[in-house]
């Protein structure tokens, strides 16, 4: 008889909720409303000051990234903060020929028609100019030091909790954000020399908005629409 291989399980340690706040009723409702009156002043910008941004903060945004829900709490992330203004132009000439054949071979005509509201276009000054490109990379396994491969779960997922995360977290500092997503996106792979386990998922522009930013007139579907009560 053969005995099936098993992985050794770790006996989990559990301590008391620390730090859970409950608030009233009525400041419970206060803080919703705060809350959402603040995201939704939220706007993707695509016109960026070159004012330089304190990279403290950057860093306890990412902090604030990094304590998202995920698969297994494998944590299936990897973020790199670009600052240097030689990387910034390689990644601006690569993201630009990928995003000229989207536009002018690629994208199917109703995508083109879909993007129209937002002004888009295949140039993006803003890779340079902007004081910090985030590439996000989603890790489908983790690599131990004798090679062995740890899988990761509900990857995709995870990254883009996270994503979201990292979004509110610079919002909330104040500074302004564009998720770009240059596709395909491997050549981040290339410049910034990230492993092939690691798979890039968006690429977030990150800044003051220049003084003057213009952006679309859109707006978000009302509640009735996103939501159902049951
Ligand atoms: N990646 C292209 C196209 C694009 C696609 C979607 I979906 C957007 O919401 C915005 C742009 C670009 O960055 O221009």
């Amino acid at each position: 008889m053969t005995t099936p291989m098993t992985t050794p399980t770790t006996t989990p340690t559990f301590i008391p909720l620390p730090d859970y706040h409950e608030y009233s009723p009525e400041e419970m409702a206060q803080r919703a409303a705060a809350f959402y009156a603040d995201i939704r002043r939220r706007r993707t910008v695509r016109d960026f000051s070159p004012r330089p941004v304190p990279l403290a903060v950057i860093e306890d945004c990412l902090r604030a990234a990094g304590t998202a829900p995920n698969g297994a709490n494998l944590q299936p992330w990897h973020f790199v903060v670009v600052g240097d203004p030689a990387v910034k132009r390689e990644i601006r000439l690569a993201a630009e020929a990928e995003e000229r054949e989207f536009y002018e071979r690629r994208a199917p005509q109703a995508w083109l028609e879909a993007l129209a509201p937002l002004g888009t276009d295949p140039n993006k000054p803003f890779l340079e100019s902007a004081p910090y490109l985030i590439a996000i990379f989603a890790r489908s396994y983790d690599l131990l030091p004798d090679g062995r491969k740890v899988r990761h779960y509900y990857v995709q997922e995870s990254v883009g909790i996270a994503t979201g995360f990292l979004i509110a977290a610079l919002h909330h500092a104040g500074l302004a954000s564009l998720t770009h997503t240059p596709s395909p996106m491997n050549f981040l792979n290339q410049i910034l020399a990230r492993p092939g386990h690691e798979r890039p998922f968006l690429l977030l522009v990150v800044g003051y908005p220049a003084g003057e930013a213009q952006v679309p007139l859109i707006s978000k579907k009302p509640l009735a629409e996103i939501a159902t009560f049951i």
